[in-house]
């Protein structure tokens, strides 16, 4: 088996790259560029893909599906986050790297600099970029240096401008990092990130647990910071240190500056939201704004973000030369580590819509997920049902900008360009590799669907000795016929030996390749 290690010198990318130059103005050809990306949103969490009003109410997603095209196949590539997001930005599955699984607190920049990615092709046609919200793809050389300069990170691969999230919010530090530096950091109180406790009298989730704000209900009891206790332990930063609360308002506010700034050129924005995941804690404006508990909450300020989103594009007056991808980077979870109302308060809400699994699953519900494409004048109003996946931005919008992919970069990402448009008769991908955490790289479980059909090949991976069965014979293949049962409750191998046998060779060769 050949896991290829996928290192692209810039160097060796082709001359017909600069070939696309900045005009200086956006244009039909060179729209502005938004991928919103939303964490743990499940297919099922928003009206437009039947979520119902009287649990949570979603009205700038649903118009931004009502005026631009809403995907019933809408992919992230794994159900995790790290890996969806490293898929996303380099066009090749996470699985054929190592270490490309969930990332901890402290780890180090999982994109080296010599790898090829969207942003860089999309800098080479002459776009601005910038991601602004949450990382989780780690940061610096072999681990982050908070109290210096943290590269490398976005701005090594490809992005003008960072604001960001370092890793995910239930791990620690809470504190945004500002290209390389942590913002607001006094030198006087240096921040200190670790594994252990830094002192027997350091307040955890365990020791002060009766006084937190929000209790923990499986891991999560570490350092607390605003009342809410994390993975992993810090001290120091205080004058760095964000609210959970206000971490919307501050990506929209980032955001809006950035656009205003970059609106004379074409721009690419990669806003990576951080609701809904956990700790769900959105600004208090927003409690009790669903009846789903901070879960709903969460899905409503997420919502707010979107309306923002293209409330700031109208106000520029480039709504009609603006795409806007939303999407998700994994499906659903309801208790994800914190007793949060999530699973009390759910009613009669289907958090996965039709689907079975969720978030850490290779089932439908581990990343069929929402997936809108979005651009007035352009994208006719609709609903596709072609299959399209994060994956596949990273080629289909170089492809569109004319941006030769060089050899070797982008592997797994097809340029599906004309179905994300909705262009008539326009075929999306035919099969796609849904994968799982993926620190097993490609002993990891997978699903891989092709047409109506889907297999799952369920993998033992041993989480504590981070090793994975390799006897082919101890992996538990199953098909289902996703048009019949889409809940992937009926294996229907027996009775389809042939199409079974088909998938499960398909599969192996991408895995191989
Ligand atoms: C898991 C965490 C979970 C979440 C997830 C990452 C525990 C028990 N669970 O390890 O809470 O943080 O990692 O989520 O710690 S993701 O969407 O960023 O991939
Ligand atoms: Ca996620």
């Amino acid at each position: 088996m050949l896991a290829k290690t996928v290192i692209i010198s810039l160097a060796s990318v082709s001359p017909s790259l600069n070939a696309t130059e900045n005009k200086g103005s956006t244009s039909i050809e060179k729209p502005n560029i938004i991928v919103i990306m939303a964490d743990d949103l499940g297919y099922g969490d928003v009206g437009c893909y039947g979520a119902k009003a009287k649990n949570v109410k979603t009205p700038h997603i649903d118009r931004l599906a009502a005026r631009g095209l809403r995907f019933t196949s809408g992919y992230a590539s794994a159900s995790t986050c790290t890996p969806t997001r490293y898929s996303l930005l380099t066009g090749t599955y996470a699985f054929r790297n190592k270490g490309t699984g969930i990332a901890g607190p402290s780890s180090p920049a999982l994109i080296r600099p010599d790898v090829v990615t969207m942003p860089d092709l999309l800098q080479k046609a002459g776009y601005k970029t910038a991601a602004i919200g949450k990382w989780h793809l780690g940061l610096g050389d072999k681990k982050p240096d908070w109290n210096g300069d943290l590269k490398p990170g976005p701005l090594e691969i490809g992005f003008d401008y960072s604001f960001l999230l370092p890793t995910t919010n239930d791990r620690v530090p809470q504190v945004y990092v500002e290209n390389h530096r942590v913002l607001n950091l006094d030198p006087k109180d240096p921040l200190w990130v670790g594994h252990k406790s830094p002192s027997e009298d350091h307040k955890t989730g365990i020791n002060h647990r009766e006084g937190l704000k929000m209790d923990w209900s499986h891991g999560h009891n570490s350092t607390i910071h605003n009342g809410i206790s994390r993975i992993g332990f810090y001290t120091g930063g205080h004058a760095a240190r964000f609210r959970d609360e206000d971490l919307a308002d501050k990506w929209v506010e980032k955001s809006e500056a950035w656009i205003k700034q970059n609106k004379d050129k074409p721009f690419f924005l990669y806003l990576a939201s951080h609701d809904i995941h956990v700790p769900r804690m959105p600004h208090e404006r927003f409690h009790g704004k669903s009846r789903t508990g901070f879960r709903g909450d969460a899905i409503v300020q997420l919502d707010w973000t979107v309306g923002e989103v293209v409330r700031i594009l109208k106000e520029q007056g480039l709504e009609k030369n603006t795409m806007i991808v939303f999407c998700s980077d994994n499906g659903s979870v309801l208790d994800d580590g914190y007793k949060d109302g999530a699973v009390e308060k759910l009613h009669d809400h289907q958090p996965a819509g039709p689907y079975s699994g969720g978030k850490y699953t290779i089932q439908e519900g581990g990343t069929r997920t929402p997936f809108i494409t979005w651009w007035p004048g352009t994208i006719k109003p609709g609903v596709s049902e072609q299959i399209v996946c994060t994956i596949d931005l990273a080629n289909s919008l170089a492809t569109h900008l004319g941006v030769a992919i060089p050899e070797g970069a982008c592997l797994d990402s097809l340029d599906v360009m004309p179905a994300l448009l909705g262009k008539e008769g326009a075929k999306g991908r035919d099969n796609l590799i849904q994968q799982d955490n993926g620190n097993a790289g490609t002993l990891s479980s997978f699903g891989y669907r092709s047409g109506k059909w889907k297999i799952q090949r369920k993998n033992a991976f041993d989480r504590k000795t981070k090793i994975a069965n390799e006897d082919p014979a101890k992996m538990k293949f199953s098909l289902y016929d996703l048009d019949n049962d889409p809940a992937e409750k009926k294996d229907v191998a027996k009775q389809n030996a042939q199409i079974f046998a088909r998938l499960k060779g398909e599969l192996q060769k991408q895995l191989d390749d």
